[in-house]
């Protein structure tokens, strides 16, 4: 892990710096990227000023998951469509917070990429002051593949970029291309994400776990199994309700968070495509473990768009914990 203080980078330079190692890339990619780090600035601004704008609270609609809708979900959601929307090589968007998968042009069209989103995770916190962010994953188009929905529906595996924005007391922009995990920092005075941490390693193990625990009861049984194993063994449990916050820590402390099955959520609450798949390829990239009902979560075929999986995800230690107790 090499940590940025001498030289430095941007998030853009870094991108570019990146692509020039392949002699075939073209450039689009990195417009995506910045596509993406833009509308991460205008999200961080929007949610330091939800308060003062007064668009907290409900929007007062329900999203096709069935959750009810808070306002900065549908802003970010609308920032990001209108930054990724003009870039020429995005073939498709899709977003927890729309039903279907938005075509913006087809391959023949110069569409090269899907880039799938959760605009606002963890926004039922924001109320009261919670970190949220915003996940993306980017897959390859499959210009043959005339369904916007199949399209989108490949495994994490297959992913050619993933990463969060997390608005926090700082905004962190994690990023993985599958050469290892790159993170960086905002710098407000001058509007640029600059590199801090280069090839980040999630410790392999640490005695930490995040779960909602009340939902306990109604865990599969090697769950409960687990949880009162690490009770006797002094483990310490860490639990926000916000995805990208409970990962980001657990990614640079190390520990294990789960959302097993439970009775509301039988398959599981987070979803394959926007969640579980961008969190468990950083999660590998760093030297950590994703997986999801005993396999390894990005091979996992996905069936539907919103499909939910359960999640674990962690140090290489912790999760092996938690398997053993199947
Ligand atoms: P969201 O995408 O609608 O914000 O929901 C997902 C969130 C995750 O960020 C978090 O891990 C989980 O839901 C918390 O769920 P719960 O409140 O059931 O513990
Ligand atoms: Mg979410």
């Amino acid at each position: 892990m090499t940590i940025a203080r001498d030289n430095l980078m941007s998030l853009q330079s870094h991108i570019l710096a990146e692509e020039a190692k392949h002699p075939s890339a073209t450039g689009d990619f990195s417009w995506i990227i910045s596509a993406i780090s833009l509308a991460g600035k205008v999200i961080a601004h929007k949610v330091r000023r939800a308060r003062l704008e007064g668009v907290l609270g409900d929007q007062g609609t329900i999203n096709v998951q069935g959750e009810s809708q808070v306002r900065m979900d549908v802003i970010a959601n609308d920032i990001i469509m209108r930054c990724l929307g003009s870039r020429a090589s995005v073939a498709v968007l899709a977003s927890e917070e729309q039903e279907e998968p938005t075509i913006l042009r087809r391959g023949r069209e110069g569409g090269k990429y899907c880039v799938l989103f959760d605009p606002l995770d963890g926004s039922s916190t924001l109320d009261t002051c919670g970190t949220v962010g915003t996940i993306f994953s980017i897959l390859r188009n499959d210009a043959e593949v005339p369904d916007a929905e199949r399209t989108v529906c490949q495994p994490g595996r297959q992913q050619i970029a993933a990463g969060y924005i997390l608005y926090g007391p700082s905004t962190v922009f994690v990023i993985t291309t599958g050469y290892g995990v790159d993170l960086f920092e905002l710098d407000p005075h001058i509007g640029s994400f600059l590199l801090v941490t280069s090839g980040v390693r999630m410790p392999q193990r640490q005695k930490t776990y995040s779960v909602n625990e009340a939902n306990s009861a109604s865990f599969p049984a090697e769950y409960q199994r687990y949880l009162k194993w690490a009770h006797g063994e002094g483990y310490s449990s860490r639990y926000i309700g916000s995805l990208v916050s409970d990962f980001h820590r657990t990614l640079m402390k190390g520990g294990v968070f789960m959302y097993p099955p439970t009775q509301a959520n039988p398959s599981g609450k987070l979803r394959l495509l926007y969640e579980a798949n961008p969190i468990g390829f950083i999660a590998e990239q760093a030297g950590g473990v994703s997986m999801s009902g005993g396999v390894r979560t990005l091979d996992i075929e996905p069936a539907k768009l919103h499909q939910r999986v359960p999640l674990v995800v962690g140090s290489v230690e912790e999760v092996g914990h938690v398997l053993r107790h199947a």
